[in-house]
């Protein structure tokens, strides 16, 4: 049955699919796995995308599972600016939380390191883009166990692809929050985009092509 979706969460698949973020057609992904759909995060580039998006962000963090937490570590590159925009949201909304991000080359010279921003101490939550079969989230929070006074409190998606993730009977999600003990949020998942292409119609072809994908790497759901 199709689920009915939030006003919020049509309007950001909407806007979504119309800047071109959310695709359609033939991707190689990260994992090796051969997607009909892929979500460019990348492409949430003008101020009203990323204001919402940021707010969507902000949403979850304050009305999930997510726990109280003291700073937002961005993965590079993509979650640096999501996790900063996020901060500002929630600054603006009178809750201040630090803001860390990694580099991907390490700098040898001025202040020197791989991290920037405020110190990873506390109860740190990751934000990033795209979660597939966890290869990236492991990365972030591998950072983040270097540094011996954090402590990884929640990962917050913005896309949950809801797929197997190294072990073909887990979910990556499921891997996650049984490995590290965290909860993971998405802002929207796999259901979401196809209870949207079904309430919208003409979406037929894409519908047949991202159900079989779901047969052979999502989650029973
Ligand atoms: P995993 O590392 O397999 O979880 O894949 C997640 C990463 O793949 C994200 O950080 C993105 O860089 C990229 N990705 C997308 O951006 N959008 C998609 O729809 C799918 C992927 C992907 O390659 O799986």
């Amino acid at each position: 049955p199709t689920q009915k979706l939030s006003e919020e969460k049509v309007a950001f698949i909407e806007a979504a699919i119309e800047h071109g973020v959310l695709l359609f057609g033939e991707f190689t992904l990260k994992s090796g796995r051969k997607s009909p759909y892929f979500f460019n995060a990348g492409l949430l580039y003008t101020g009203s995308l990323l204001s919402n998006t940021s707010k969507a962000y902000a949403k979850i963090l304050t009305s999930s599972r997510i726990p109280e937490f003291d700073v937002l570590f961005g993965p590079a590159y993509k979650g640096i600016a999501l996790a900063a925009i996020t901060a500002v949201d929630l600054s603006r909304q009178g809750r201040e939380v630090g803001f860390s991000y990694n580099r991907k080359e390490k700098k040898d010279h001025g202040e020197g390191g791989v991290l920037v921003g405020a110190p990873l101490k506390g109860r740190i939550v990751i934000i990033d883009d795209v979660l597939t079969r966890g290869t990236a989230i492991r990365e972030a929070i591998d950072i983040l166990k270097s540094q011996p006074e954090a402590k990884l409190v929640g990962i917050v998606q913005l896309v949950d692809r809801q797929e197997k993730g190294q072990n073909a009977n887990k979910s990556t999600v499921q891997e996650i929050e049984e490995e590290f003990g965290v909860p993971i949020e998405p802002i929207l998942n796999l259901q979401d985009i196809i209870a949207y292409l079904e309430t919208k119609g003409g979406y037929e072809k894409e519908l047949v092509a991202v159900k079989e994908y779901r047969k052979n790497y999502g989650i029973d759901i």
